[in-house]
């Protein structure tokens, strides 16, 4: 399909919202056994419920390499498509297309530089070639017509919408040294004004307490509606989280989103610390040049790291007593979609959850 040389702004295109209508979901399959614990087999297992439980709501594609094709169509329900989609991990969110759609109804796909964030400077792998193609090949399985953004390296967890023009971040993330240190502040606004429509930029400074995204949005901050988002909490001033969010707090209660909005903040309590167990580090293959996992290390475990599906939202749980008071406040914040928890350790352990395994794609 054709690759375009103009921008989604210059054509009328913007991202929409996550809460809008999809024509549905995009996930690939685990295997890569430095970052999951046996050979990605625990994490197979929950990715298969996550699908599984999307899959009520809307279209469930599962992108996965030609060794595990056969394993997954066997563990995967029928409902689930399956396709052979080469990649160096299962990360969707960050590698796959960001999709933009104009006021016709057209959709088409951003194809953002990947580096595993943060290349050679901090990045979590190497190599990230096969992933920086997923977000072109999704676009060729779909038809969708492609801008390139060559030289712009960005992950789609680092970026949240409301669809309305205004955009969400962190510090930390975009202007960390390893996507565009050769780009102001000013230089990555107007970047993604141009690839994402949008007209404001609302940048949160940290993202959750040792992310090893650097603070990826996806797992502080999101958006519910225009004019209203949830941000993690705690209320514990002893842990390193609760500067962090209280920062971003401030920032929030004292911005205006791009129609002039003040915005409704919604406090979502992060669980107890979660951290690596001796028998989970011993499961994952040290390898030179990917992230260890070390027992002890606390992982960054956040109930805002959600899924919104066309009338439910597949969330995250710890066995934590904050599920339940994270059902009630999905509950409230969404009372027209159905809340779905899973029990998500697995995913967390690779480093991310619910939301950076997924990438919608609108209708
Ligand atoms: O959180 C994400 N969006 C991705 C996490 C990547 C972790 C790689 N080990």
């Amino acid at each position: 399909m054709l690759r375009l040389d103009t921008t989604p702004r210059s054509d009328g295109f913007r991202m929409p919202g996550e809460f809008e209508p999809h024509a549905g979901c995009w996930i690939l399959w685990p295997e890569r056994p430095d970052n999951w614990r046996l050979g990605g087999k625990p994490a197979q297992a929950v990715f298969v419920e996550v699908a599984a439980a999307i899959a009520r709501f809307e279209p469930v594609t599962v992108g996965v390499s030609a060794a595990q094709y056969d394993n997954a169509v066997n563990l995967l329900p029928d409902s689930v498509r399956v396709v052979e989609l080469s990649n160096n991990d299962s990360w969707v969110r960050d590698c796959g297309p960001t999709f933009v759609k104009d006021a016709r109804g057209e959709v088409r796909g951003v194809d953002w530089e990947f580096n595993a964030w943060g290349g050679l400077f901090d990045g979590l792998y190497f190599p990230w070639d096969r992933d920086d193609e997923v977000a072109r090949k999704i676009c060729e399985i779909e038809r969708k017509k492609r801008y390139r953004a060559e030289g712009f390296v960005l992950e789609g967890g680092s970026i949240h919408t409301d669809g309305e023009g205004t955009l969400y971040t962190t510090e930390e993330c975009l202007l960390s040294e390893g996507r565009n240190p050769e780009l102001t502040r000013e230089e990555i606004e107007e970047k993604l004004a141009e690839y994402l429509g949008i007209e404001k930029v609302i940048w949160l400074k940290q993202g959750i307490y040792n992310d090893e995204t650097n603070g990826h949005v996806d797992n502080i901050c999101c958006v519910v509606k225009p004019g209203c988002v949830l941000l993690a909490w705690t209320d514990d001033e002893s842990d390193p989280q609760y500067a962090i969010s209280k920062e971003n707090y401030d920032i929030l209660t004292r911005a205006t989103d791009a129609r002039g909005r003040a915005l409704q903040v919604i406090k979502l309590p992060v669980p107890k610390p979660v951290l690596i167990t001796a028998e989970e580090s011993k499961g994952v293959d040290a390898v030179d040049g990917t992230l260890p996992r070390n027992a002890g290390d606390r992982l960054a475990a956040s109930y805002v790291n959600f899924y919104i599906a066309n009338g439910g939202i597949v969330a995250p749980s710890f066995n934590d007593p904050a599920d339940a008071v994270a059902h009630e406040i999905l509950q409230q914040a969404f009372p027209d979609r159905a809340i779905v928890q899973i029990p998500a350790r697995e995913i967390l352990l690779g480093g991310g959850n619910i939301h950076c395994i997924t990438q919608q794609q609108p209708v």
